[in-house]
C-alpha cells in the first residue's frame, strides 16, 4: 500500500477526498488523526504546519500533499481509474475546476464559518461574520438551484471532482441552515449525491462520530 490518507471521518474536506477514492477504487491506507489529542496534533503539525487535513502521502513516490483539490488532481493524474474525475478536454476540465472552486469557496467555507462560530467560546463569537456567511450561502444555493434542478452532476452527465466538492459542502450546509424548503434544486442534487454509493459509504463511516458535531 503506497497511499496514506491522514484524515478524520467527520471532517468535511476529508469527505471530499474519500469520495474521490471510493469513487475510483484507488487503494489507500486511512490514518485517523485526532486533533483533540495534543500528541497526535503535535505530530501532525510537524508534518503539515497549518494542521489541516486531509493530507495524502504517496510513500512509494516520496510525495505528500495537503489541499483536497490538489490531492484529487494528483490522483487523477497518476491513476487511470481516477482520471475521470477531471476530464482530459481542457474546456471541460476548466468547468470542473471552476465548479470545485465554487463549492469550496462559496458553499463549504460559508458553512465552516457557521459551524466554527458554534464552537467559539462565549464572548468570542462573530455574529456579523456569521450573518454575512449565511447571506452568501443563500446566494450560492440559488445558483445551485439554477444549475442543478434538472438532474445530472455538477458539470454534466459525468461525476467529477466538482461533485466530490459539492457533497460535503451541501450536506453540512443543510445541517447548519436546512434549505430543503426554499432551495428545491439544491435539495434534489444533495439527494442524488447521498444516493451515490461513494458518498453513502462516507456517510455511513462518519455516523459513529456525528454526536461530536456541534448542533447549535
Ligand atoms: N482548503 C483545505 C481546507 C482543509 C480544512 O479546512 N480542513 C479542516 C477539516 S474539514 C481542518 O483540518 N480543520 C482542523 C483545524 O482547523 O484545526 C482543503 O481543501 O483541504
Amino acid at each position: 500500500m503506497t497511499l496514506r490518507l491522514y484524515y478524520h471521518p467527520l471532517a468535511s474536506y476529508c469527505w471530499k477526498v474519500l469520495i474521490a477514492l471510493y469513487e475510483t477504487g484507488v487503494p489507500f491506507e486511512p490514518e485517523l488523526i485526532d486533533l483533540q489529542d495534543p500528541d497526535a496534533r503535535e505530530r501532525f503539525v510537524r508534518m503539515t504546519p497549518l494542521g489541516k487535513f486531509p493530507v495524502l502521502v504517496d510513500e512509494a513516490g516520496g510525495k505528500g500533499f495537503p489541499e483536497s483539490s490538489i490531492i484529487i488532481e494528483y490522483l487523477a493524474g497518476k491513476y487511470p481509474a481516477a482520471a475521470k474525475l477531471i476530464p482530459a478536454d481542457r474546456d471541460l476540465a476548466l468547468r470542473v475546476r471552476l465548479s470545485d472552486r465554487f463549492y469550496d469557496l462559496y458553499v463549504h467555507e460559508k458553512m465552516q464559518k457557521i459551524v466554527g462560530d458554534r464552537i467559539r467560546p462565549a464572548g468570542e463569537k462573530d455574529p456579523s461574520g456569521v450573518a454575512r456567511a449565511r447571506t452568501e450561502l443563500e446566494i450560492a444555493l440559488s445558483l445551485v438551484d439554477r444549475d442543478m434542478g434538472e438532474g445530472g452532476w455538477a458539470t454534466g452527465l459525468t461525476f467529477t471532482m466538482a461533485d466530490c466538492a459539492a457533497a460535503p459542502a451541501l450536506y453540512y450546509a443543510n445541517q447548519v441552515a436546512p434549505f430543503g424548503e426554499h432551495h428545491a434544486g439544491a435539495a434534489r442534487y444533495l439527494e442524488r449525491l447521498m444516493s451515490r454509493p461513494s458518498f453513502a459509504r462516507v456517510l455511513a463511516e462518519a455516523e459513529p462520530y456525528f454526536a461530536m458535531f456541534p448542533k447549535s
